[in-house]
């Protein structure tokens, strides 16, 4: 069995896939697409959808972060990556839905609000990714790509100042669920690797890690992916940021 995991450097869904092929074992080659010019590799690869994880395993083509999970406890069933235990299953699984659907966007989000203001650090995202482009001629040519990326994902003021104000919540959940043994538990679910790859790039960000890293569920991201690449210097406006304060003192 062999697979092809196309993703974007650094995004985390696409980590998320990375770190969950490795977990079973399953060897695979990374190909590595520059974010906008990705839909249109994706869909001339026929993938119906247009956005990265995107695997093709034995022929098979996958796509989402949560469904290359489930095709890989079918494909590979160990270690699994769900409990076996139904009620066991159904927490992890809620899980990982909040980290899909709620937390992986926000970061999405503030990342694009950040790089369309200062592209300086988006040349860190892009470490060690083989982009069939020199790094240098890629940065040089990222202001579109930036640009539309922000715009695509509505990077706006609004939205990234309702998603920092919508953080602590968040980082509650996931706090509870560890507490609960939901994640971060002895055996790694597919929650914890849904939820980690966004608490380690929140986590990029100097202006974010404070009010992360010291809590479980910084020492989650910190486990799964110890060296999630790319780092952003303070940039987000400090009144924005200030539902996050209270977090980093009792943290
Ligand atoms: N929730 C989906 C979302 C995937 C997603 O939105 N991926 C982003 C990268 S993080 C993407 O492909 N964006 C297209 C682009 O940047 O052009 C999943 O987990 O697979």
């Amino acid at each position: 069995m062999t697979g092809r995991l196309y993703v974007i450097p650094a995004s985390h869904p696409s980590i998320a896939a990375a770190l969950m092929l490795d977990h079973k074992g399953i060897p695979y080659k990374r190909t590595d697409l520059l974010p906008v010019i990705s839909k249109l590799v994706l869909r001339a690869l026929r993938f119906p959808r247009n956005t990265v994880p995107a695997m093709k395993i034995d022929g098979e083509r996958v796509q989402g972060s949560r469904q290359i999970a489930r095709t890989l406890d079918e494909f590979r069933p160990e270690p699994p990556l769900f409990p076996a235990d139904p009620e066991k299953r159904a927490a992890v699984e809620e899980a990982e839905r909040f980290g899909d659907e709620q937390l992986q966007h926000p970061v999405r989000q503030i990342l694009w609000w950040a790089i369309k203001r200062d592209r300086a650090p988006l040349r860190s995202y892009s470490e060690g990714a083989r982009l069939g482009i020199p790094i240098d001629l890629a940065m040089l040519t990222a202001a579109p790509i930036v640009a539309l990326s922000a715009r695509f994902n509505e990077a706006n003021d609004a939205n990234v100042r309702r998603d920092l104000a919508a953080l602590p919540e968040m980082l509650q959940r996931v706090d509870e669920w560890i507490a609960a043994g939901v994640l971060n538990g002895e055996q790694l679910n597919a929650a914890d690797f849904q939820i980690a790859p966004s608490l380690g790039l929140a986590m990029t960000f100097d202006d974010l890690r404070p009010a992360i890293e010291n809590r479980p569920a910084g020492q989650l991201a910190k486990r799964v992916v110890p060296n999630y690449p790319g780092k952003t210097p303070p940039i987000l406006p400090p009144a924005w940021l200030e539902p996050l304060r209270s977090e980093s003192a009792v943290a």
